[in-house]
């Protein structure tokens, strides 16, 4: 049995939803409230002691990180493969899987908390927000980075050049081909989320004039697994009225 521990704006609980839907694969949608810090109770840090979500419980056994989730579901159930057979090719996959993960991933935290979730720092007492930047096992000098005021302009921007250039690396890796690697795979997966947010925080006009990364992401729209993942409620647009203008 597979079980979903997972959030539905989390960009990383998204890929895994998109994998699980692309492959036709069932599972238990267990969701984590951000709000209630259940991501951070002791009975959650048992299972993912890093306080993030996802993670994956496969008859009980816990599968931790999106994109090492993403493998280990393609590996253990091959119906429906999402990664090359050639280990080049795989290799080549897998060098994406990094760079979405470094690069991209990484980037848009830095709008999305400044458009949108510093808003629940703003009202703490300085006490209050020491505490729940401690409480954050993994994330807690992005926290307090951030403090109650978001990240300075220089981040944002820096943030911005790194989401232009995957737009660029994508629409030139798509020139010739329909998905990253050729065949649809994990890569394409694992960077949907970040697009989606993009879009979601008014930034789609990064790819206004790149054709080849439109099509794509027009063709990824269409994919049912796309439309199971992002069902009402899963993006900040769905949540919160205001969201802040892009800088
Ligand atoms: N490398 C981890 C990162 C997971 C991660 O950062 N998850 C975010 C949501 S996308 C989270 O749980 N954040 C909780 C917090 O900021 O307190 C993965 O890919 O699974």
């Amino acid at each position: 049995m597979l079980e979903l521990l997972n959030n539905p704006i989390s960009t990383c609980s998204q890929k895994v939803r998109l994998t699980l839907h692309e492959k036709g694969l069932e599972f238990t949608d267990t969701k984590i409230d951000f709000r209630a810090k259940e991501h951070l109770t002791p009975e959650y840090l048992a299972i993912n002691p890093d306080g993030v979500v996802p993670s994956l419980l496969h008859d009980g056994v816990s599968i931790l990180d999106s994109s090492v989730i993403m493998e280990y579901l393609d590996e253990v159930f091959p119906q429906v493969p999402l990664s090359p057979r050639d280990p080049v090719a795989r290799a080549k996959m897998r060098k994406w899987l990094r760079f979405i993960e470094e690069v991209p991933t990484v980037a848009i935290r830095i709008p999305s908390f400044n458009q949108v979730f510093v808003r629940h720092r703003e009202a703490l007492s300085d006490d209050d927000l020491e505490k729940d930047t401690n409480a954050r096992t993994l994330r807690r000098t992005f926290y307090r980075e951030m403090g109650r005021n978001g990240f300075s302009d220089p981040r944002l921007q820096e943030s911005y050049e790194r989401l232009s250039e995957t737009v660029t690396r994508m629409d030139n890796a798509l020139a010739d081909k329909e998905w990253l690697c050729g065949e649809l795979s994990l890569a394409d997966f694992c960077v949907v989320p970040t697009i989606d947010r993009m879009r979601d925080l008014g930034l789609a006009r990064i790819w206004d004039d790149k054709p080849n990364m439109k099509r794509w992401w027009e063709a990824m729209q269409n994919r049912p697994a796309y439309r199971a993942t992002y069902y009402p409620g899963t993006r900040v647009t769905d949540i919160y009225d205001e969201i802040g203008e892009p800088a």
